[in-house]
């Protein structure tokens, strides 16, 4: 087999479905502001870095707060956010990751993590697949977010792998389009009517067989 391609996963949405805690916490936030935010809103923020989704959040409830409120408001949703995702386990893993993360493994086809979460590697560890990554670029090693290809540049670079050769799982339009923005392969897992810049759409992972896998790290 050709091992010249290399793998980048995004988090939530992909491996595991952090977004229900980002929303009941952004949910619960907003309340304790006096308003409340839509499971539609929520789609919005798939992706999106915390300091955005405060924006956006903030924007929708016609809400300006001064800079040091701010902060304290991302740090609340933050210690309530992991308190959410404290007991992340193994289970948690969504259907058909395992068998992904296996085959690569086994056949020596190098995988990072691309994600906008600064609690990444916390959540790998809980779920315990940290060690079986080649590189963990998370929203800690980040200045820009996606849409801007940076975080998948970095995973490329920590693969030793040109962006051409990689191919990105990703759940966000913003990820799909940071990704086809880095000249990479683009996997949209979801309602491909929303992730219709993918190169290739699947429901989820668990559509996709590993003769895919195989057919696409060996083009
Ligand atoms: P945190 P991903 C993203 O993860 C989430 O989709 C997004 O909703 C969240 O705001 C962002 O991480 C930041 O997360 O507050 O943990 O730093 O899809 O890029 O893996
Ligand atoms: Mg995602």
């Amino acid at each position: 087999m050709n091992n010249s391609k290399g793998i980048i996963f995004d988090l939530d949405g992909v491996i595991v479905d952090t977004a229900k805690f980002h929303y009941l916490a952004w949910r619960k936030l907003a309340n304790d502001l006096g308003f409340d935010i839509s499971i539609e809103q929520n789609e919005q923020l798939k992706g999106v870095s915390r300091v955005h989704s405060l924006k956006y959040i903030l924007g929708w409830g016609n809400k300006t707060v001064a800079e040091d409120r701010f902060e304290q408001l991302m740090a609340s949703k933050n210690e309530d956010y992991l308190q959410r995702i404290a007991h992340m386990n193994e289970e948690d893993l969504l259907p058909g990751i395992k068998k992904i993360l296996d085959y690569l493994t086994e056949n020596n086809i190098p995988f990072a993590l691309g994600s906008a979460s600064k609690n990444a590697r916390p959540i790998l560890r809980g779920l315990q697949i940290e060690d079986k990554f080649k590189a963990i670029v998370d929203g800690n090693d980040v200045t820009k977010a996606k849409p801007d290809p940076e975080v998948f540049l970095i995973a490329a670079e920590k693969l030793g792998i040109p962006p051409k050769e990689c191919i990105v799982f990703e759940d966000s339009v913003a990820g799909i389009q940071a990704a086809n923005r880095a000249d990479m392969i683009s996997i949209g897992i979801g309602d491909k009517n929303i992730l219709k810049e993918a190169d290739y759409n699947f429901a989820d992972l668990a559509e996709i067989d590993l003769e895919f896998i195989k057919k696409i790290v060996s083009k």
